[in-house]
């Protein structure tokens, strides 16, 4: 068993991640943080408590949710941001009423800080959204990287095919690092040890009809039906972007690492317009952890197994 901190920004595949979470048998999930970025941040964190209060298990899931007050320096699309609005509106999530896990009544960035200090054993740090209340929490009390165990963090690319569509910037740039850019320097420039799951890796496994018509086949499982039903919210015709499973693959690599391929690389982060937010390869950067090549098979089975193991825990 090892403790966890989810940080997500409230887009469909943040959602399903933190059900996913909630399955790892060996995951203690001890807190969840919320950032106003790719998702709005009440319905996001709606969302999230009822999926905890629903498919959480006694013992190993948090008692709380913490909303960040981090503001952007480029927020996402609306039209991104909308869709937790409608997975909070879920039937499935509101058969019984109001949420009834809490919210905690720190921001997101000091629930991080005060759940990593007052964790008994070395805390993974699994982050599908911007790195802004890392940052912050750093800032705070930088002394909580003698209790992380390591980041996890879905964002940023190393082959400059970025997926930012945004006047002023040259297109080499992942939108999680653009929001905050100087958030990543700073978390790059901690002594963190980091595991990147950039788009050069997440292009593997786009959501494709096969995926959404394999989850509609297995609908008797109400975790695979929430999913598929999450999924029906995102298109690719929408903003003319095509949806992956980057925070998904992100979450299931941290806790199954052989679902991937990973080669340590030095590397650094640009600041400053046009490449704000570009990550990239260099000798004189700071070594992490980079991900390569995906299993794709065993990974669409892990979310199955995952997603089958789930069961209504509320009732
Ligand atoms: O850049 C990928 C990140 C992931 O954390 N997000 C979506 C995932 O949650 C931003 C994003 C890029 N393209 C998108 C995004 C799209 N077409 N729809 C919604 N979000
Ligand atoms: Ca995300």
């Amino acid at each position: 068993m090892h403790n966890v901190y989810f940080d997500h920004d409230g887009n469909v595949d943040d959602l399903v991640s933190l059900l996913l979470l909630l399955q790892m048998p060996d995951v203690n999930l001890i807190g969840v943080g919320v950032i106003d970025a790719d998702g709005y941040v009440d319905p996001a964190s709606e969302a999230s408590r009822k999926i905890i209060d629903l498919f959480g298990h006694a013992g190993r899931k948090p008692a709380t949710v913490a909303k960040s007050n981090s503001r952007p320096v480029h927020q996402f699309p609306k039209e991104w941001r909308l869709s937790a609005f409608s997975f909070d509106d879920f039937p499935i999530l509101n058969e019984h009423g109001a949420p009834k896990t809490p919210l905690a009544k720190q921001p997101a960035h000091l629930d991080m800080v005060q759940a990593i200090k007052q964790s008994k054993t070395p805390v993974t740090l699994v982050m599908t959204g911007p790195l802004t209340d890392l940052a912050r929490a750093l800032a705070t009390d930088p002394t909580i990287t003698d209790n992380i165990e390591r980041l996890f963090w879905m964002g940023g690319v190393m082959n400059s095919q970025g997926n930012v569509a945004e006047p002023g910037q040259d297109g080499t740039v992942e939108w999680n690092a653009y929001w905050d850019a100087e958030a990543v320097k700073t978390v790059w420039d901690s002594p963190l040890k980091i595991t990147m799951v950039g788009l050069d890796s997440t292009d593997q496994v786009p959501l494709t009809a096969e995926l959404r018509a394999r989850w509609a086949q297995q609908r008797r499982y109400p975790a695979l039906d929430l999913i598929g039903q999450g999924y029906s919210l995102v298109h690719s015709f929408e903003a003319n972007s095509t949806y992956y499973l980057w925070d998904v693959l992100t979450t299931l690599v941290s806790d199954y690492p052989e679902l991937v391929d990973s080669v340590p690389v030095k590397s650094d982060v640009i600041k400053n317009a046009p490449s704000e937010g570009r990550t990239f390869i260099t000798e004189s950067g700071r070594e992490i952890e980079f991900v390569t090549n995906v299993h794709a098979d065993a990974f669409f089975d892990k979310i199955d197994q995952l997603a089958k193991s789930a069961t209504d825990t509320s009732i």
